[in-house]
Formats: C-alpha cells, sequence, structure tokens
C-alpha cells in the first residue's frame, strides 16, 4: 500500500489532496474524498464566509474523517474566511494565491494544520521559517490560478531548499504522476481536475464532458499581463480573455469577468461563455468515475510503478 508522513501529518490513508476548487469543491466531494481515504477540501474560492460556513456543517454531517478549507487569498473576504474556519475548528487548511504570512500563528494556535499553496522557491524558504506543516508546491501545468514554474522544476528544487514535507500539485491524474511525485520530492499529491471529473463533483455535466473531451494541448494560460493567470480550456470565453488583455483591460476589470464566468462554467454548464479552468492534464482523463475508485485506482498503479522502478537498479 502506497503510505508516507503525510498519511500520519494528516491523519489520512492515502497521500492524497483534492485540489480545494472554487464552486466545484463543495461538501459533497469534500467528504467522498474524505470517506475514501484521501483529503476533501472545500474551496471558499469566491464564496461568502456563510456559505463557506454551510459547507463546513454540511461536510461535518458527511464525513468523520479529517477535511479542509482551501482559502484563496485574492478574495476580498480573507480575514472573515480565516475566522470562519477558527470558529468551525476545521482540522486542515490550504491557502492559495498569495502569501498567508500573516495568518500562520493565529491559525496553529487554533490547532490547525496549514499547507499553503506556493509557485517559488523563495515563498516556500519564508513560509518554512513559520513552521508551516507542509507546502503544495503547485506548478503551471494546473488549472485555475497558475505561477510560472512547472510542477518537474519546482519540486527537486524546493525540496533542496527546505526540510518540511511537501505535496506536488498540477499535472497529476495517475498513479504515473504519483510515482513521479515521490521521486521529485513531495510525500503526496493534490488533484483537482482528476476529482473535479468523478460523479460526486457536483460540477455541471456539460463541464466534465468538456475536459473528458480534451486533450494534451486544450488548454491555455490567459490573463498573463493581469498579474493573476489563470489556466482554462480553450473555448469562445477564453479567446474573448485574450482579446480584452490585448486591448489592456484592467485587471480588476478582468478578475470580475473570470470569477462570474467561473460559476456558469462549473454550476450552469455554460461551456462556450463560462470559465472551464482545468489542468494540462485534462487529456488524460476519458471517464467520469466514482471518487473512490479513482483513489484506489491511482495508488494502486503507483504501488506497481514503484515496485517495478526497483527491476532498473542493478
Ligand atoms: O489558487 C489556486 N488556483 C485557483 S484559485 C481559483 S478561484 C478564481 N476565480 C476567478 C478568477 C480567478 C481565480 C481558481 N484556481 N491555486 C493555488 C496557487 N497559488 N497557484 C499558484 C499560487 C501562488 C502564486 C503566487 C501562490 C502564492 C504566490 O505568491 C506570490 C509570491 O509572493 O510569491
Amino acid at each position: 500500500m502506497i503510505k508516507s508522513e503525510l498519511c500520519e501529518i494528516l491523519g489520512i490513508k492515502y497521500p492524497i489532496i483534492q485540489g480545494g476548487m472554487a464552486w466545484a469543491g463543495t461538501a459533497e466531494l469534500a467528504s467522498a474524498v474524505s470517506n475514501a481515504g484521501g483529503l476533501g477540501m472545500l474551496g471558499a474560492g469566491v464564496m461568502s464566509p456563510a456559505r463557506i460556513k454551510e459547507e463546513i456543517k454540511k461536510t461535518k454531517e458527511r464525513t468523520d474523517k479529517p477535511f479542509g478549507v482551501n482559502i484563496y487569498y485574492l478574495s476580498p473576504d480573507v480575514n472573515e474566511l480565516v475566522d470562519v474556519v477558527i470558529e468551525e475548528a476545521v482540522p486542515v487548511i490550504t491557502t492559495g494565491a498569495g502569501n498567508p504570512g500573516k495568518d500562520i500563528s493565529k491559525l496553529k494556535d487554533a490547532g490547525i494544520k496549514v499547507l499553503p499553496v506556493v509557485a517559488s522557491v523563495a515563498l516556500a524558504r519564508r513560509l518554512a521559517r513559520l513552521a508551516v506543516t507542509a507546502l503544495i508546491a503547485e506548478g503551471m501545468e494546473g488549472g485555475g490560478h497558475v505561477g510560472e514554474l512547472t510542477t518537474m522544476a519546482m519540486l527537486p528544487q524546493m525540496a533542496q531548499a527546505v526540510e518540511i514535507p511537501l505535496v506536488a500539485a498540477g499535472g497529476i491524474a495517475d498513479g504515473r504522476g504519483l510515482a513521479a511525485a515521490f521521486a521529485l520530492g513531495a510525500r503526496g499529491v493534490q488533484m483537482g481536475t482528476r476529482f473535479l471529473c468523478s460523479e460526486e463533483c457536483i460540477a455541471h455535466p456539460n463541464f466534465k464532458q468538456a475536459v473528458i473531451e480534451a486533450t494534451d494541448r486544450s488548454t491555455i494560460v490567459t490573463a498573463r499581463n493581469s498579474g493573476h493567470p489563470v489556466r482554462v480550456l480553450k473555448n469562445r470565453l477564453s479567446r474573448r480573455f485574450a482579446q480584452l488583455e490585448a486591448e489592456g483591460v484592467s485587471k480588476e476589470e478582468l478578475m470580475k469577468i473570470g470569477e462570474g464566468a467561473l460559476r456558469a462554467a462549473v454550476i450552469d454548464g455554460d461551456v462556450n461563455g463560462g470559465s472551464l479552468m482545468a489542468g494540462q492534464i485534462a487529456g488524460l482523463i476519458k471517464e467520469i468515475k466514482p471518487v473512490k475508485e479513482i483513489i484506489e485506482e491511482i495508488t494502486a498503479d503507483a504501488e506497481g510503478i514503484i515496485k517495478r522502478m526497483g527491476h532498473l537498479v542493478h
């Protein structure tokens, strides 16, 4: 069986964290992932603090296993969201799209495990000094808000720089990816796009179908000029987005369009006008499966791969 120290640290069976996807990371998905032995995550994303509180309550009703909340640091409600996770004694939080440094001691004092998403060695070093629980190194292969480095290039450099456990994210959706993550120095993986295409995820069937139909070159990064680049499936909106960017539309305006469009994709299934956030690995995903099957298949495949890799040593 595949296990690592991440399992002991988080109290989970398999070293797999579900990406805290905005709109799609609801109680339904998070509780399914936690019940299957991974770490389920609620995507606070652009949800209001009141809404996320409801999702936390729903998740607690559906699982007695650890779960977490992802706090998106570009959200205007970050401070309130931090208060909510403390009030609700959420076991784990991940953070994204910013530096959560100012909130670490408050969260740790409340007994919450903190796993910031980082996209550079510099931020990893700074947060390691604040003794966060672990770091999620998310490469630009991932969907949604991305940095500049690839998972492949970032992991070994981060593993060299810090001693705390690392979780690899971006470009991982199967046993090969999990095995590779261990080789790169990670102690586990975070996956978003794979779990988006699960039976339990509430994302609209049209969005899931668009991922199933995607190939290796179906995604692009938009809004690079705005300082908040976002990886999405190519469609009418992403082409319009690229045009607005070229015309110099402000980054606030682009963010606003992006937020409304993410809801349109996930909830309404608008595959033309919606923001279909998905990672480069979308082309590998060919079936919508139950969360438990996804997790068990990936861990069993990784186990086989790691065992067979032993044969390379003579
Ligand atoms: O947060 C994500 N991915 C997301 S959040 C999201 S919600 C959204 N909704 C509408 C428009 C745009 C987004 C969709 N996808 N991933 C975590 C992540 N964090 N990836 C990269 C980073 C990151 C980047 C820079 C983290 C820290 C950072 O710090 C800058 C620095 O100071 O080094």
